[in-house]
C-alpha cells in the first residue's frame, strides 16, 4: 500500500501541537467566557465578506473540473461497467485500496495541455476554475509531501497538473480554485479502513483528529501557500461521521489565516441543510451555499449560492455516458441561475489522456459564443427585480433591465409586468446600434414592447431596458 510519509514522527509532533494548540484555546476561551466553538466562529478576515466575494458575485460562472485515477477506469471494473458516477467507482465496485491504488500506475495523461483547457473555460466566458485536488479516492493531483499517493510519485506521469494550471490561470486571468474532499477513502486515519462502504456514515475512526490536523491541514497549507492566491476553497465529503460543525468552524478559520481573502464553500460545515451557508449563522460554517444538480425555484434570497451541475450524468468521466444536455438547456440554466441572483459551476470530467471529453467542449464554445454578444446580461448582474416571467427571465443591473425571452411572441408583442418605474429605451443586446424598439405602457404595472417578427436568437434572446 503506498504510505503516507513520515508518519511516526510527523504525528508525534503534531499531536504534541495539537495539545498545546488546545490548551492555549481552552485558556482562551476561558478568559473569554466563551464556549470554544463561538470563539472559532469569531475569527474574522481583515476583509469584509463583501470585499472577498466581489469578483465572485460579478463572474457568475465557472468551470468544475472532477479529474483524477477513477478516469482510468472511466466507470468499468472487471469487464462490468458500475452503476453510479464515475469517479465513484472505488466504493461502488467495493475496490479494495491496495488494488484501487494500481490505477495510479495506468494514469498518464499525455495528452493534458493546461493552457487548453483554460482557454477551453475562458472561451466558454467562465470566470474561474475548480479543480478537484483531491477527491474522496484521496488521490492527489500535485506534489504533496504528505503522501506518495500524488501524481508525482505515483503516477508515470510525473507531472504537477495544478502548478501548470496555476500558471495558465494567471496568463489567462481566470481565477483558479480547488475543490477538496474531506472524505478520504484512503487515509488509514480517514475512511481507509472502511473498505466494502467507504462512505459508511455510522463508523468512526479513533484517528480522524490525527487526520485533519496533521495531513487536511497540512495539505491544505501546500495548496493555498504553493499554488495561489487561489479563487476559493470548495470542500466536500463533510458528511463522514468524524467531521463536527466545531471542526467546520476552526477549519473556515484556518484557511483565512492562510489567505485572508480566499473564498470557502459552506461544505466546510456539518451538512448542508438549506444550501444557506451564512457565515453568521451559529449552524453553518462557509460563504455560500451548494445547491448540487438543481436550481432552486425562487434562488436562495439573501444568500450567496452557486448551483454546481454535470452536462451528463457523471462529475468524473464514465466512457460510456453520452446523456448530454443540449446547449439550449445549458444557456437557459446559466440565465435562469442569474435571474434567482446564483452563480453556475458547470462540471467537465476529462478523460486519463487529459482531453476535456468532444461533447463539453462544443457546448461550451457555443455558451461562449452566446456570451460573447450578451455577456452584459450576465456578469455583474443581480436577481430579477420583477418575479417572474411567462416568457423567460430577467436580470438586472443599476439602471438596467435584461430581459431573456425563450419563447419568442408570436404577436410581435413582449408584455413586461410588475414594472412601475420609468423606461428610457428599449433594444436588442445583440444590436450595436441599439435602435429603440416600440414602447407602450398599458398600466401602471406592465409596458408592452413591440419586438422583431422572428426571434433573433432562438435560445435566449436579450432585450435592454434602460430604466429612468
Ligand atoms: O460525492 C461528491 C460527488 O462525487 C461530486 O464531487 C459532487 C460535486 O458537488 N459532490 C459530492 C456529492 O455531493
Amino acid at each position: 500500500m503506498i504510505k503516507q510519509k513520515n508518519t511516526q514522527r510527523n504525528v508525534i509532533l503534531v499531536t504534541l501541537a495539537v495539545i498545546l494548540c488546545a490548551l492555549v484555546a481552552a485558556g482562551c476561551a476561558e478568559m473569554n467566557g466563551q464556549l470554544s466553538s463561538q470563539g472559532l466562529r469569531q475569527k474574522k478576515s481583515k476583509f469584509s465578506k463583501d470585499e472577498r466575494m466581489k469578483w465572485w458575485r460579478d463572474a457568475r460562472f465557472g468551470m468544475f473540473i472532477h479529474w483524477g485515477i477513477y478516469a482510468v477506469p472511466a466507470g468499468t471494473y472487471k469487464d462490468k461497467q458500475i452503476d453510479g458516477i464515475g469517479e465513484w467507482i472505488m466504493n461502488n465496485a467495493h475496490i479494495p485500496v491496495e488494488e484501487y491504488e494500481q490505477f495510479a500506475k495506468q494514469f498518464n495523461p499525455v495528452k493534458f495541455d493546461a493552457d487548453q483547457w483554460v482557454q477551453i473555460a475562458k472561451n466558454a466566458g467562465m470566470k474561474y476554475i475548480v479543480i478537484t485536488s483531491k477527491h474522496h479516492d484521496g488521490f492527489c493531483l500535485w506534489d504533496s509531501k504528505f503522501t506518495d499517493y500524488d501524481i508525482i510519485d505515483a503516477t508515470p506521469f510525473k507531472r504537477d497538473v495544478l502548478a501548470e494550471l496555476a500558471q495558465s490561470c494567471k496568463k489567462h486571468g481566470i481565477r483558479l480554485c480547488f475543490y477538496h474532499s474531506i472524505m478520504d477513502w484512503h487515509h488509514p486515519d480517514a475512511q481507509g479502513p472502511f473498505y466494502q462502504n467507504y462512505n459508511d456514515t455510522s463508523k468512526s475512526n479513533p484517528n480522524f483528529d490525527r487526520y485533519v490536523e496533521y495531513y487536511l491541514k497540512g495539505q491544505l497549507q501546500e495548496l493555498v501557500q504553493n499554488y495561489g492566491p487561489l479563487g476559493i476553497l470548495w470542500f466536500d465529503g463533510e458528511w463522514v461521521k468524524d467531521w463536527s460543525r466545531e471542526m467546520g468552524w476552526d477549519m473556515f478559520g484556518y484557511v483565512l489565516s492562510l489567505q485572508p481573502d480566499i473564498i470557502i464553500n459552506n461544505r466546510v460545515g456539518k451538512g448542508r441543510q438549506g444550501m444557506r451557508g451564512l457565515s453568521e449563522s451559529k449552524e453553518f460554517a462557509g460563504d455560500y451555499g451548494t445547491p448540487e444538480q438543481r436550481i432552486p425555484p425562487t434562488g436562495l434570497p439573501g444568500v450567496d449560492w452557486e448551483t454546481c451541475m454535470t452536462m451528463n450524468d457523471t462529475w468524473g468521466y464514465k466512457s460510456y455516458d453520452h446523456n448530454w444536455k443540449s446547449t439550449e438547456d445549458l444557456l437557459r440554466k446559466l440565465a435562469d441561475i442569474a435571474s434567482k441572483g446564483g452563480n453556475f459551476l458547470l462540471n467537465v470530467g476529462p478523460t486519463a489522456e487529459g482531453l476535456i471529453p468532444k461533447p463539453s467542449v462544443d457546448r461550451l464554445s457555443a455558451m461562449g459564443e452566446w456570451l460573447k454578444v450578451n455577456g452584459e446580461s450576465i456578469y455583474g448582474t443581480t436577481a430579477s427585480p420583477i418575479g417572474k416571467v411567462l416568457w423567460g427571465r430577467c436580470t438586472a443591473k443599476a439602471g438596467r433591465l435584461y430581459l431573456h425571452v425563450f419563447d419568442w411572441p408570436a404577436d410581435g408583442k413582449l408584455n413586461v409586468p410588475n414594472l412601475t418605474n420609468k423606461v428610457r429605451k428599449a433594444h436588442l443586446l445583440a444590436d450595436k446600434r441599439h435602435r429603440p424598439l416600440p414602447i407602450k405602457r398599458i398600466d401602471e404595472n406592465e409596458i408592452v414592447i413591440t419586438v422583431p417578427k422572428d426571434a433573433p436568437d432562438s435560445i435566449n434572446t436579450v432585450i435592454v431596458l434602460e430604466m429612468k
